[in-house]
């Protein structure tokens, strides 16, 4: 099964926000295989965002993710990776359409509430970073054939 890294940033947390995006996820017949509320030391904000790291908004990007708790999770679902994203919807909230996570709950780019990883390869990478082996967690859901022909 497909599995991606999707973490609620601060803004999300103090919000108020984990349980309705966790809701959408879960909503959408994703399950859930990891999940713990942590603050990002600076090194793995870098690892993280690995690919943005000579970017003029890296700073700013940095001081955020590291305001406060992120709600880090793993997912799991056939073509889950493309799927998270589509929940999530586009990068800058102005443009995110109705009906994604950052077109309903965000209105900034340096505040768009949600990450989720943009291939197969970063989830992997993603999950790595943030989780050992052992913190994923296998388990029955429900009879996944109410969920997949
Ligand atoms: P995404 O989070 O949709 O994968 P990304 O990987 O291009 O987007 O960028 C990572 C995060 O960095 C993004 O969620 C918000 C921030 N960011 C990206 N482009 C930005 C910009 N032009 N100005 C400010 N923040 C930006
Ligand atoms: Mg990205």
């Amino acid at each position: 099964m497909d599995r991606t890294f999707v973490m609620i940033k601060p803004d999300g947390v103090a919000r108020g926000l984990v349980g309705t995006i966790i809701s959408r996820m879960e909503n959408k017949g994703l399950k859930l295989v990891a999940a713990k509320l942590d603050r990002l030391p600076e090194s793995r904000v870098a690892e993280q965002y690995r690919e943005h790291l000579e970017k003029p908004f890296f700073p700013g990007l940095k001081a955020y993710i590291m305001s406060g708790p992120c709600m880090l999770m793993v997912w799991e679902g056939n073509g889950v990776v493309g799927i998270a994203r589509s929940l999530i919807g586009a990068t800058n909230p102005t443009e995110a359409a109705p009906g994604t996570i950052r077109g309903d709950l965000a209105l900034d780019i340096g505040r768009n509430v949600i990450h989720g990883s943009d291939s197969p390869a970063s989830a992997e990478r993603e999950i790595g970073i943030h989780f050992s082996a052992r913190d994923l967690v296998d388990y029955t859901r429900c009879d996944e054939s109410l969920l997949y022909e």
